[in-house]
This record gives structure tokens, sequence and C-alpha cells, in this order.
């Protein structure tokens, strides 16, 4: 496929003021016929009007009401260009589209219940004839025609204006967006489903309807969903002073989705998955989920849609930033602490070995062959780590009026990632240049701590060194004649130092008169720098990268006494988690070593480290004890974050050793995890926040480990745990230890479930989604088997993500299994599904993105599976570039 550059952006030739939409939908095709009032663009360069197009059959073409002659306009692959065009004209074509046969789900396509839009990035072009860029904004007028007793609700961005009936059974109905916005942000629905409304008066005065829509019969699973909009709109009020500026806020709820959810304006199109939930049918964590993309979508209605991004290159800076917007909304929400350790481990999980891999690129990358591919964990979870880190740095306030004049200088505009940065600077007086390397360099730098205690000076040196290593992304852009430059990174170091007692020593550093608290901002601009503290008496422990302040690794020679210590007194939550996997993963590290060299033993999992979790349950009980936190402690790092550790990955290895940690630590602590399960127990009536889901995960979390004993009395526990759960956290939490279980239970566990819940779809997705992750041998023939089982459908993205994607991304053990069933399975997949869905299957093609870390056997089963898969005829620009980039 071709690459597009960002060095290569222009702006358009022409602008489009105004776009009237006329979209009648019929029983296998629809008919669109777009009128845009446009006029060239001052700035730019001049030359032919080109129309984005993709699948569409032009039925005709007029300019300023004249049909224009063949020789006025012609078709460039897809694109239909112009050569002569007036400064000002109205350019009317009419379409003929096939939503029954749209299975890429972009665009106009047909889901059970009707018919929906999806338009991000480049959906819209395959609606009508457009600039299908996001700095072409337009003010849209769109009117819906369809079959009334079928699709009975018609809705698109913005206001209704008029609605009516017409011949044969048909009605319509015109929306009107009184705001400007990009093609990506439109959004239309004619669907039969149900509906629950709401309304949310605004600090101005605003009355603004809420509604969300759903499938028929799914009115009982909104309630949260309808929250949690409310609880978005009065936290943007809060905390960024920000408004809901339309009079209508539509949710719809659609089962096929490639995606979480989209923002288009005033209509936002949610994945079922997150809106749909019910005690017995949602578990806390989809609450959670639901909370968190529900504020996601809404908080894109200022950052991202009021000001949207010139060109995708800059696609960070609306995804970025309202991550980190709906992370800070987590935080107030729940759990801080909790909050940040689960986003912590999801950055380690998926974007840092993004980072290492082939498709390794900055936050802002300068190129790529398919922008599908960049809605990436880089784009999104490293970008609102940069943006945590300006808030850090500069402090919420400096940050607030940061927001504050990026709304005043660029609302209603398409802007770049420095135009963001420019406003943090301004706002703030800090200088922000060297920052920007954020921006423009791939990779997860390393930072080299090493510290020296000067007794007699009561002196306490850090020198930091950075590394920041090259990536393929490099060698790629410098293969490409863009060399790209690299150098130190600017970033936040929030450090706290412990005495030997536990306490908080109050720092100075060198050179200030006195000490400023227990915690500082170090600014860390050099290759190597050193921070000296202080009247320091005793060597500290250093709480180094409090709240994970930067998204970088981190090499401290850490002892053992130090991580514990840590672990015990540590203020600061996710440095006390922290050291808690640093001991894990240490004495993981060393079972791996002892398994590869032929050791069947637990000797390497020292006793200090089982007294150590022993406390750490035990502190769950204490005043003030945090049972969300100790479950969280007491998870490991999964088996994939161990490989990123390893130069050659040894998958058996790995997850013999973190088998045997977990079954060791049931045995020894078995008393403990048995009480607190027993006392944990609760009859309160199910509420999925706060403390009752912070109990209920430990208490699940105590399950796991019980299940782990080879005893029929553990078992039976975790049989009872399944038939009297009384919601479907608990039901979920005894059904995926049973999954792992070979015992007759298993089954009869999963053939009750399934057939309780055969017309729940979601529910379904958990049911495949367990026994995608089965440790038990035969699961590689059991996923395959049940790809033919009428629960799945390989074109419904939600069961291609329960059950081929959980089975690639998460289950290491089998899906990197030495026979390469794994990998031949993932290639089938992909394969069968590019032809079909290619947003899709290049999500599952970055399942191999690691393929080069393994031992050679393996590299040669992937590599044939990828080399299978690039041999393909017409594989998809998608597919193409992951494939490509990982065999480069
Ligand atoms: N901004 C939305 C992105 C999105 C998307 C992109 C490509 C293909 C399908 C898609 N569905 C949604 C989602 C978000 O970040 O809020
Ligand atoms: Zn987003």
């Amino acid at each position: 496929p071709a690459t597009i550059y960002l060095k290569d952006y222009t702006p358009p030739n022409c602008l489009v003021d105004q776009v009237t939409l006329d979209i009648s939908i019929h029983a296998g095709f629809a008919r669109v016929a777009a009128r845009l009032a446009m006029r060239r663009n001052p700035v730019s360069a001049g030359g032919p009007l080109k129309l984005d197009g993709e699948d569409l059959q032009l039925e005709s073409l007029s300019l300023d009401g004249q049909p224009l002659t063949a020789s006025a306009w012609r078709l460039e692959g897809e694109t239909l260009v112009i050569d002569e065009v007036p400064d000002a004209f109205v350019l009317e074509t009419v379409v003929r589209i096939d939503p029954d046969q749209n299975t890429q789900l972009s665009g106009l396509y047909r889901s059970k219940d009707g018919y929906f839009t999806q338009c991000e990035a480049q959906g819209f072009r395959r609606i009508t004839y457009y600039p299908d860029r996001p700095d072409v904004m337009a003010k849209f007028v769109c009117t819906l025609h369809a079959d009334k007793a079928s699709f009975p609700v018609l809705l698109a961005n913005g206001n209704p204006v008029a609605q009516g009936d017409e011949d044969n059974g048909r009605h319509w109905a015109t929306w009107e967006d009184p705001f400007a916005k990009p093609a990506y942000l439109f959004a239309c629905v004619a669907a039969k489903l149900d509906m629950v409304e709401d309304y949310y008066v605004t600090t101005s005065g605003r009355r603004v309807r809420c509604a969300v829509y759903v499938e028929p019969g799914k009115l009982d699973q909104c309630d949260h969903a309808m929250a949690a909009i409310k609880k978005s709109m009065k936290w943007d009020e809060d905390v960024f002073g920000l408004e809901m500026d339309l009079d209508h806020y539509m949710i719809v709820a659609v089962g096929d989705f490639n995606m979480g959810a989209m923002e288009n304006k005033g209509l936002n199109i949610f994945n079922t998955k997150y809106v749909l939930a019910r005690p017995d049918t949602a578990t806390d964590t989809d609450y959670q989920n639901i909370d968190r993309v529900v504020a996601h979508e809404y908080f894109h209605n200022w950052t991202g849609n009021r000001v949207t991004c010139r060109d995708w290159f800059q696609l960070s800076l609306k995804e970025g930033l309202t991550v980190f917007r709906d992370q800070q909304f987590g935080m107030d929400m729940h759990s801080a602490g909790v909050t940040r350790i689960q986003e912590v481990r999801g950055l380690r999980a998926a974007q840092f070995p993004e980072d290492a891999g082939p498709m390794a690129h900055p936050i802002r990358p300068a190129s790529y062959a398919e922008i599908n591919n960049f809605y990436t964990a880089t784009v999104y979870e490293k970008g609102a780590e940069v943006i945590r880190m300006i808030h850090t740095l500069i402090g919420k306030q400096a940050f607030r009026r940061g927001m504050d004049l990026y709304f005043q200088r660029h609302d209603g505009q398409a802007v770049t990632c420095e135009d963001f940065i420019s406003a943090m600077q301004d706002a703030s007086g800090k200088d922000l240049a060297q920052f920007q390397r954020w921006y423009n360099q791939a990779g997860t730098p390393k930072l080299v701590v090493r510290s020296q205690f000067d007794a007699a000076a009561r002196r306490y040196t850090l020198e930091v060194t950075q590394q920041f290593p090259a990536t393929p992304y490099e060698e790629r852009m410098t293969k490409d004649g863009l060399p790209q430059a690299r150098g130190p990174y600017h970033l936040p170091i929030v450090i706290g130092l412990l005495d030997g007692e536990g306490r908080e020593l109050p720092l100075r550093l060198e050179g200030e008169t006195s000490p400023v608290g227990t915690q500082r901002v170090l600014e860390l601009r050099e290759a190597q720098q050193r921070f000296v503290f202080e009247d320091v008496a005793t060597e500290p422990v250093p709480s180094l990268l409090r709240g994970f302040s930067a998204p970088v690794l981190l090499d401290y020679p850490y002892s053992t006494a130090q991580l514990t210590h840590l672990m015990a007194y540590d203020t600061d939550a996710v440095n006390r988690w922290e050291a808690g996997q640093r001991l894990a993963t240490g004495i993981l590290l060393e079972g791996v070593a002892a398994i590869q060299a032929g050791k069947t033993t637990n000797d390497w999992i020292p006793q200090d480290y089982i007294t150590a979790l022993a406390r750490l349950l035990g502190s769950a009980f204490v005043e003030g004890g945090d049972p969300a936190l100790v479950a969280e402690a007491l998870n490991p790092p999964s088996e994939n974050v161990l490989a990123e550790q390893m130069e050659v990955v040894d998958p058996d290895a790995i997850h013999g050793a973190r088998m045997t940690l977990l079954r060791t630590l049931a045995r020894e602590l078995r008393e403990a995890f048995l009480a607190a399960y027993l006392e944990l127990a609760s009859d309160e009536p199910y509420s999925p926040e706060g403390e009752q889901a912070g109990r209920r995960a430990l208490r699940n979390a105590c399950l796991s480990y019980l299940a782990q004993l080879d005893e029929a009395g553990a078992q039976a526990l975790v049989v009872g745990h399944f038939e009297q759960a009384g919601n479907m956290t608990d039901t979920f939490a005894a059904l995926a230890s049973l999954a792992s279980l070979d015992i007759p239970a298993r089954h009869v566990a999963l053939d009750s479930f399934y057939s309780k819940w055969r017309d729940e779809a979601l529910v379904v997705d958990k049911w495949l989604q367990v026994q995608a992750l089965s440790r038990l041998p035969g699961t590689t023939a059991d996923v395959r088997a049940l790809m033919t089982h009428p629960a799945f459908d390989i074109r419904n993205p939600n069961k291609v993500y329960a059950l081929v994607r959980a089975f690639c991304a998460a289950n290491p053990k089998h899906f990197h299994g030495a026979d390469g069933e794994g990998y031949r399975l993932a290639a089938d997949v992909i394969l069968q599904l590019d032809p079909m869905n290619p947003q899709v299957a290049s999500r599952i093609a970055r399942c191999f993105d690691r393929w080069r870390k393994f031992d050679p056997a393996r590299q040669a089963l992937a590599r044939q599976q990828l080399e299978r898969i690039r041999a393909a005829s017409s594989l998809s620009a998608d597919v193409a570039e992951v494939v490509g980039k990982a065999l480069e």
C-alpha cells in the first residue's frame, strides 16, 4: 500500500460551507443525494476539485444546477476530479450504495435492527463523494427516508427540524446540526429501537435531552449508561468549565461495531458492550468500562469535535487528550489508586510491547499506509500519558488555564498538536519546546537510576541516565529519506524518600534553603542528570516515578528488602503496587530460569514473599484497608508482561513459573484465602460501585487462588460460587476458574451458562472468552471448534474479539504453542476475515507483532503464517501494512 506522509500535508483546494444530504433507504440499496455549497480555499495553492469516494455508484452530477458533461469530470481511481470550478459553487451528486453488503462496518451499514453509520476515519466517502478530511468543516442538514414499520426511528446529528409520512408506508425526518463539523463526525441511524430519555440542566440553564436508544427489549439495561452521561456532563462543567452545547445528546447502541464507540456530534454510536448492563449480565468491570467510554465519547464533544484535528497524523491531539480526561474522570469517580494501577497495567500490557515491536510509532506518526491501523495503544494510551506529564510538569491550575486558552484560540478549528502545546506553554510559562520530542520519537525510554549516599555529608544523590534507542520506525523513516533527529526527553520524575521506619523524609534539594514537602517533581531534561538531596540522615529507600509519572522503563537496583519496605510503607498506592510487581517479576524470572534448567521444585519462591503477601491480604481487613488495591496487588504480572522482560521468550517456562507461583501461594496461604473469602461474603443488594465492588474483587481474587488447589473441597467451593452467584461478576469469576479445570463440573457450568444466556449476545461473548483463555490442553482445537458453533459469527467484531483475539492476545501458552497451531488458527481467521472486515482482520494480525522475540522454531512457524497471509491475493491495505511491517 502507498505511504502517506505528514510532510506532504497541504490545505484543501475547496471548502464546504453547507452539506444537505438526502438518504433514502430501500431494500437492497440506498440512494444518497448530496448538495454541497462550496468555495475555493483562499489559502490553498489551487488546482482541481477532488472528492473522495469508495464503493459508490454515481447516478448524477451537476454544478450550479447544470449536469456536468463527461469531459468536465473524471474518476482517478475512486476519486472524483473536476478540473474547473468557480470561486463559489453548488455541487450536487446522487449516488447509490449498498449498506446491506457493507461488511466492513465503515460508512452506512446494516446491523440487526436497522442501519447505522461509522465515518471515522474515512467512512463518509463510502456514503457520498466528499472532501473527506478533518480540516474541511461544514454545517450539515440530513433528511432520512425509510420504511416506517421496519425503521421507525430516524436520527442524525443536531436537532430534529421536520418529519412526516410518505407513500408506501415510508416516512422521513430532517435533522440539522448548528455546528460546523468534519465529515468523520457525521452520523445517521434508521432502525427499530427502544429509547429511554432524561434531562440534564447545564450550569448556564440549557436543558439537554439525553436519550439512549437500544435494541427492542433492552431498556432494563440502560440505567447505568444514562447515569454515566449525566455524571460526565457534570464533571466536565466542574473540572473544565465545559458545557454541553446542543439540546439533544443521543447514544445509540449497535451490536455490530468495529471499536468501542464513536463521538459523532450529538449522536454518539456505541458498541452495545459499552451501553448495556444489568447486574446479572454485566460484571463490575463492564460497569466501570461503560462509565469510562460514555465519559470518553462525551468529553470528545469539546476535545475532538469543537476543536478537531487538522489531519489524521494529529489523531492523538483528540484521542490522547480525551483519554487523559476520561482517566481523570475515572480517578474522581472510583478509587484513584486502583484506577491508576489499572491504567499502568494496561499500558505495560499493550503499549510497551507496541513500542518495542515492528509497529512502533510516535504518538504523532510521520507516515502511515492505513489510518485505521493507527488507532493504537500508542496514540491513545501513551498519548494520554504525554498529556498527563504536561499536567504534572505545569500543575493542575496552569493546565486548566492552558485548556481555556486552547478553546479560546481554536474553538471551531481543525488544529495540530503544536497548537495544543503552545496553549499549554503560553498559559504556564513553562518552555515545552523539548517536550515536543514525545510527539515525534517512537519507543519507550529507559531511565537508569543509581543512588549514592554520603553519610558524612548527609547527602543523597540520584544519578539519572536516559536511554532512547532507535526503533524500526526511525529506521524506516531514514530509509524513506526522512531521518528523525533523536534527543533526550523532558519528563517529570515524581519522587519521595522513605526512611527505615517507612516515614517520608522532608525533601531539600541542593541549592534550596529549606525542605519543600515530602514529594517532589524532578524535571529531567538531560541525557544524564544528577539530583542531590541535603540533610538526609540515613540511607533512604527511593520511591521513584510515583503515580507512574512518565511512561518509561525504570532500571533501579532495588533489593528485595527495599521492595518489601515500599510495599508496606509507600504512601503512593501505585508504587506500593509496583514494588510488589517488581518483587514478583524477579521471582518469576528466577522460576523461568529454574524450569529451563529442568528443575521441577518451587524453591525459587522465597518464604519472605509469601509472608509479604499474607501481610498484604491481612491489610485489607484493618481500619482504612482497601480491598480493591489488595486484589490488584495479589495479581502478579501477566505472562505477556513477563515475556517482555526476556531476551528470548519461553512461553511454556513463563506459564509454568507463573502457575507454580499461584499454586504455591494457594497452598501456603490456603487458610488466609479461605478466611478472607468467607469474610468478604455479602448479602447486600448489588451495586457496581465503590467499596462493594472492591470487596467483590478481592473475594474473587481469593477464589481464583483457591481454585488452583488440586482438591475436591476447593473445586466444590468454586462450583458453589458459580451456582449461588447473585450477579455476573461472581458468576463470571467462577466460570473463568472452572474453564481451566479439567473436571466434569467445567462442562456442566459452561453448558448451563450457555443455555441460560444464549439469547444475550454480550453474555455469549463472555462464554466464548473464558473458553478462549482456558489453560487446559486442547484449547487451540476448542477455539477452532467454537468458530463453527452457532454462538460464533465471524462478521460480528465482538465475537471475533471475544474468541479469537482473546485467544491470540491473552492466552500466550496456547497461541504460541510449539506445534504452531495457534499461529495457523490466527492466520486462517485473518485470511477469512480480511475480505469482509479488514479493520478487524488487521487487529488480529497485530497479535503477531512480537514473533521475533521467540525461539527459532516458533519464529519459523510464525513467519510461515505471516508469509502465507502476505501472499494472499487482494490483501487489504490494513493487513498488508501490519504484516509487511512485521516481516520487514
Ligand atoms: N474516535 C473514535 C474512533 C473510532 C473508530 C476509528 C476507526 C474505525 C472505527 C472506529 N470507531 C470509533 C472512538 C474514540 O476514540 O472515541
Ligand atoms: Zn476517542
